[in-house]
């Protein structure tokens, strides 16, 4: 009690120094905070300052640099800043990898800022979990929890026993740092639910996850990504120019997307085939011998029994597994690689989808190296780095921690630094190979983006302790212990930026508030500094966010002054003819057709094809994706994205409708091993008839979301949580449903 009474006296008295807030950024934000609350959005603790304050009215307009964060992009932007409230977000023309792009999500951030049913103070659990009953703390009083929690579990469970998550974030890296120090091994972020199966299958075969450059690019074949919808900058962009400029782009995917509508050409691709209709292309390519033979011959590994092994995968076998006639596809085969080494099969992102995701993506890898595309215009290229500085540190070691984490031997070859969220669930639940009683959270919402929304549950019940730190009361917060306000990016002084996977360019960029933190909202690394400082960790976090962007900097002076000009930095310089004849970063130095290092591990070395069975006639199979103006789980409530979209429905094709009697807009029940949901019917040519789809984001428990609390439903409450068998990423597709009307 006395400690947290000092503490309240020295944040009262000393904020300034605290923060390492210069006089000007003070007299920023207090003038900002007061016109915040004349507005009625303002807290109260920014009210009374301001009041103190003699300061000269806010300047009327003001342009301030930051950096989107409604998605991983991070466009860079430029906010008008009215009489110190943000009146509208644009572009930041400077910003070569977005192409001078602010997307709808992007305009809509400003949203995301004022939404009324942000956080606005620490939350401590009454009632059941998930019951919805909350007392509001002070952050003294949530801190000494928090830490004594920490402090328990660590002691009772071991240090191992708290998992911590977070999402893509620049302050992220202070989370990690703080279970380093505190402890845990067990850090998982969203990745494992989103494209490690990608990542594994290009390092495994060209040493690195390679960036395509679409701009130079004549043929590109998209499989399994939905560029126009599912933004990824600058490749959205680029890809329209190059269209423009008379490339071809074969889209496949099982929805008519708006990807596939600007296509050249569109193949309603069976859901989970892809790996046949890329041996089969292989199998054109090698057979005919129009693969690029120079660079086979000096720069690859394995490729005799790759030969030998594709001879089998048939342009005519495969038609029948894909459901794309052969004729396409040696005609596509032959079209590619006319069209190499400016040709590519798009290396896509996303890849949470099947068993066998990791052989999906590398027979997409196998193809792109026989065309020999690499680090040439309009091919696969090597991203570029900016070295930065970092402030180090020493974490300390536990005896009596156990030996691993405990996620692991699960998958055959997990990444060890990104863990699986599926596996670290499972691993909780069972309490094998060791208790886990604690979970915290940072800007993740794994209740609506990991599959299986029952496990998830099932995880946090067996819990002693869960600490959520979000910007809303998002249906991880709703299951947890305590929940901590965060500060929305406009209003965050994160850490520099550093984009390397464009090729637009490299480059970094930088976020500073663009208004003062509203509420009792205070950013992860202030909470973990805290955290640290009660748990007698502070010498890991003795500095501020200006000291470590600075420690970032120290070598890059030009950096410093374009982030402060312009607020970005562009590497720009050769993308391509970089890596000349450099060895490739693998165990043979060459480019791995076939992969030795999988053979040890109990991977087939070559992807090997199994059949997929077709979907029962009384079921479909469920796919995930997104659309323009939803970011997963976290943008839906947004008031201005909502009119473009208040509720999901469930896609299906017009064939099975009739056959259930289901017209657009009646109530249907889909139902898996998972779990069932309940939503409205889109009858759509724009979907294959075995396959039906539905919007992520909505459906939610949390009745704090406003917008959405009531609308549409849940897909994770569906999916089922199936995992790659070789990287332990998340395989979402290989959830079978059924489709019923609910009758009334
Ligand atoms: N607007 C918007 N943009 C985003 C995001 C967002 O949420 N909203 N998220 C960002 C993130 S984190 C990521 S990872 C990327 C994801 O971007 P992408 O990698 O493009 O992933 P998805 O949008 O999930 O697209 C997957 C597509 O594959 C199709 N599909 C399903 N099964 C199969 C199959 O077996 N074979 C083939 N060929 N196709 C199949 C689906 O119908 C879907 O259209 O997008 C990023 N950009
Ligand atoms: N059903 C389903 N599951 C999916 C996907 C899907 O499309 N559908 N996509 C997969 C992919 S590709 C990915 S990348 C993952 C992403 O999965 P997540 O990492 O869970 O990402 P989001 O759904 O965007 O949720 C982000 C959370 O952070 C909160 N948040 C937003 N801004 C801030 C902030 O500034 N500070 C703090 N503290 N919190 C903030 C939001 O309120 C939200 O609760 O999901 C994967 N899982
Ligand atoms: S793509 Fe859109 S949401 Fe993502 S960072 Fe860029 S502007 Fe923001
Ligand atoms: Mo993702």
């Amino acid at each position: 009690m006395a400690r947290s009474k000092r503490n309240q006296a020295r944040e009262a008295m000393s904020t300034t120094k605290k923060t390492g807030m210069t006089r000007r950024r003070w007299l920023k934000l207090s003038t900002a905070a007061s016109a915040a609350a004349l507005a009625g959005t303002g807290p109260g603790a920014w009210r009374a300052l301001a009041a103190d304050q003699k300061n000269p009215a806010p300047p009327a307009v003001e342009k301030k640099y930051s950096s989107c964060d409604m998605c991983f992009n991070k466009c860079g932007l430029v906010a008008r800043v009215e009489k110190g409230k943000v009146a509208k977000l644009g572009p930041n023309p400077h910003f070569l990898k977005s192409r001078g792009m602010l997307c709808a999500r992007g305009n809509a951030g400003i949203m995301q800022l004022y939404d009324p049913d942000r956080l606005k103070y620490p939350l401590l659990r009454k009632g059941a979990r998930g019951e919805g009953k909350w007392q509001r703390i002070n952050w003294d009083q949530a801190l000494d929890l928090a830490a004594a929690k920490l402090k328990e579990i660590g002691e009772k469970y071991t240090r191992c026993g708290t998992v911590f998550m977070a999402g893509t974030d620049t302050q992220s890296t202070f989370v990690h740092r703080f279970a380093e120090v505190y402890g845990s091994y067990n850090v998982i972020s969203h990745e494992s639910n989103c494209l490690l199966s990608r990542n594994r299958a290009f390092l495994d075969t060209f040493g690195v996850v390679p960036i395509p450059d679409t701009l130079n690019c004549r043929y590109i074949i998209m499989p399994g990504a939905n560029r126009f919808e599912a933004l990824v900058t600058p490749d959205s962009i680029d890809i329209v120019t190059a269209l423009q400029n008379g490339a071809k782009l074969v889209v496949l995917d099982p929805r008519y997307t708006k990807t596939a509508a600007l296509a050249s050409e569109w193949h309603a691709i069976r859901p989970g085939t892809d790996m046949a209709f890329f041996l089969a292309v292989a199998n054109v390519l090698i057979t005919e011998g129009l693969y690029d033979k120079e660079f086979v011959a000096k720069r690859t590994h394995g490729f005799k029994r790759l030969a030998e092994h594709v001879r089998q995968y048939t342009p005519q076998w495969a038609a029948a597994q894909c459901d794309i006639p052969a004729i396409d596809i040696i005609r596509i085969a032959r079209e590619l690689a006319q069209a190499a080494p400016a040709a590519m099969v798009y290396p896509g992102r996303r890849s949470s989808d099947y068993v066998d995701s990791t052989q999906i993506r590398r027979s997409m890898a196998i193809v792109n190296a026989l065309i020999g595309n690499w680090d040439q215009a309009g091919g696969l290229t090597l991203p570029q780095k900016i070295k930065t500085g970092t402030i180090p540190y020493e974490a300390p070691f536990y005896d009596s921690n156990p030996e691993d984490r405990v996620d692991a031997g699960r998958a055959k070859m997990m990444f060890p630094e990104e863990g699986s969220f599926k596996y670290t669930r499972d691993a909780v639940i069972e309490g094998k190979p060791y208790p886990v009683k604690g979970f915290f959270t940072y800007k993740t919402n794994p209740m609506q983006t990991g599959a299986n929304q029952a496990k998830t549950v099932e995880m946090i019940s067996q819990l002693d302790f869960m600490i959520t730190v979000d910007i809303a009361m998002s249906d991880t917060a709703w299951m947890a212990d305590l929940v901590l306000p965060a500060p929305t990016y406009l209003e965050r002084e994160d850490p520099v930026s550093s984009f390397q996977g464009s090729s637009a360019c490299s480059g970094m960029v930088m976020r500073d508030p663009v208004v003062p933190a509203m509420y009792q909202s205070r950013p992860v690394f202030w909470i973990i500094k805290e955290l640290a400082g009660r748990l007698g960790l502070e010498e890991h976090f003795d500095f501020t966010i200006a000291d470590f962007r600075a420690a970032q900097l120290k070598d890059l002076p030009q950096v410093t002054t374009a982030l402060k000009e312009q607020g970005v930095y562009n590497l720009t310089g050769p993308v391509h003819g970089v890596h000349k004849n450099k060895p490739f970063r693998t165990r043979s130095t060459k480019v791995e057709l076939y992969n030795d290092r999988y053979k040890e591990n109990g991977v087939s070395p070559l992807p090997v094809y199994r059949a997929r069975p077709r979907v029962p006639q009384d079921r479909f199979r469920m796919v995930v994706g997104r659309n323009a103006y939803i970011s997963q789980s976290s943008s839906t409530n947004n008031a201005l994205l909502a009119q473009l979209e208040d509720e999901n429905t469930l896609w299906i094709n017009p064939e099975p409708a009739a056959r259930l009697g289901i017209t657009s807009g009646q109530m249907l029940r889909v139902a898996s091993p998972a779990g069932a949901v309940e939503l409205k019917a889109r009858v759509t040519q724009e979907i294959r008839p075995d396959t039906v789809y539905m919007d992520t984001g909505f459906g939610p428990l949390s009745t704090w979301l406003k917008n959405i609390y009531g609308k549409g439903a849940c897909l994770s409450r569906v999916l089922k949580d199936e995992a790659d068998e070789v990287s332990g990423n998340m395989a979402m597709h290989e959830t079978l449903v059924t489709v019923e009307k609910v009758r009334s």
